[in-house]
């Protein structure tokens, strides 16, 4: 778990590097400070379980295998990406991985994450849906239309809420009139969590749990975990609307910090240890890099391929080679 959130936080940094450097020419959100969220809840996934990450879950795209070059190739725009050269942010998906993609980031993913959960119970096989999404995505009607058919058909779901206090420039306060997310879900007939998102073996604790209840037939639960985004919206947004001490607070419950110390008062891993597989994910990223930079770019002529789905009929070579994995 230690890797895969400090793989997600380094890989971040890199993406914002590149995106400074004028090659990424698609927008980029981090969820810096909240990588807990996706790796203490994606690692509990089973081969056959599916996930449906949102923009600050990068950590869910590697738990679940997807490499490193091919997130940079997609951010670079290059034709190894999951969209081959069609999408310059997050919106990516693998079927091969079980990844489904995010449509708006405003939980217009929830009824599909629904769907997939509906797929499992119906073909009675003995799956889950990890379905992430933030606060602000909570005030969308389709996710309270999402919450009451989940919740009345008892889906194979798990809800995780990333409350980070703000939904773009909007505090939470300013969005809804109760405390919690959880007081929102709990009107829909369903079990809910709030646990502080920056511990991840608190995420991770309530996922298995509601996992558990998932796949025996229990229904969705919702987890609310408690958070705080560490940068802007996305990277052209400087955040002068969130109040400095805001950050300051929120910067001495880092998740990575916080793990590391269990780790060493546990003593599971030493400083040095910590340190070499910190050197080893700096290699591994810049390698990762390297090798999405010599992907190509998509060539002009096929870049309705796959698009539409009639762009295939017309085009007899792209109905010879349907995407790969996407
Ligand atoms: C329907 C729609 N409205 C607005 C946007 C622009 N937008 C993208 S993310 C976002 C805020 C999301 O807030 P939240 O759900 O709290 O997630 P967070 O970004 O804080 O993780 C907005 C307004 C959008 N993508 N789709």
């Amino acid at each position: 778990m230690l890797y895969s959130m400090k793989m997600m936080r380094e890989m971040e940094h890199r993406i914002e590097k590149l995106y400074r450097q004028g090659k990424i020419v698609g927008g980029v959100f981090f969820g810096r400070g909240q990588e807990a969220i996706s790796t203490g809840s994606a690692i509990l996934t089973e081969a056959e379980d599916a996930v449906c990450p949102c923009h600050r879950d990068l950590a869910a795209f590697l738990i679940r295998g997807m490499e490193p070059w091919v997130i940079f190739a997609h951010y670079l725009g290059r034709r190894d990406g999951p969209t081959r050269g069609r999408d310059g942010n997050t919106h990516m998906g693998s079927l091969k991985h079980r990844i489904i993609s995010y449509i708006s980031s405003m939980a217009a993913i929830v009824p599909v994450a629904n769907g997939v959960a509906f797929s499992f119970q119906y073909r009675k096989q003995p799956n889950v849906v990890l379905c992430y999404f933030g606060d602000g995505a909570t005030s969308r009607g389709e996710w309270h239309e999402a919450m009451n058919y989940g919740a009345v058909f008892k889906l194979p779901i798990v809800y995780l809420c990333n409350n980070n206090k703000y939904a773009y420039s909007t505090p939470t306060q300013r969005q809804m009139a109760v405390a919690h997310i959880t007081d929102r879900a709990s009107g829909y007939g369903m079990p809910c969590r709030r646990v502080d998102g920056n511990d991840v073996l608190a995420v991770y604790e309530a996922t298995q749990e509601a996992i558990l209840q998932a796949r025996s037939g229990g229904g969705p639960t919702l987890i609310e975990c408690e958070t705080f985004r560490m940068s802007g919206h996305s990277a052209h947004d400087g955040a002068e609307y969130v109040p400095k001490e805001l950050f300051e607070e929120w910067a001495g419950k880092c998740p990575i910090a916080r793990f590391e110390k269990v780790l060493r008062e546990r003593g599971l891993l030493t400083a040095e240890e910590i340190a070499r597989m910190y050197e080893r994910i700096a290699e591994e990223i810049e390698q990762a890099v390297q090798r999405a930079e010599e992907s190509p770019f998509p060539d002009a002529g096929e870049l309705l391929d796959g698009v539409f789905a009639d762009s295939q009929a017309k085009n007899p070579q792209a109905a010879a080679s349907p995407a790969k994995g996407n």
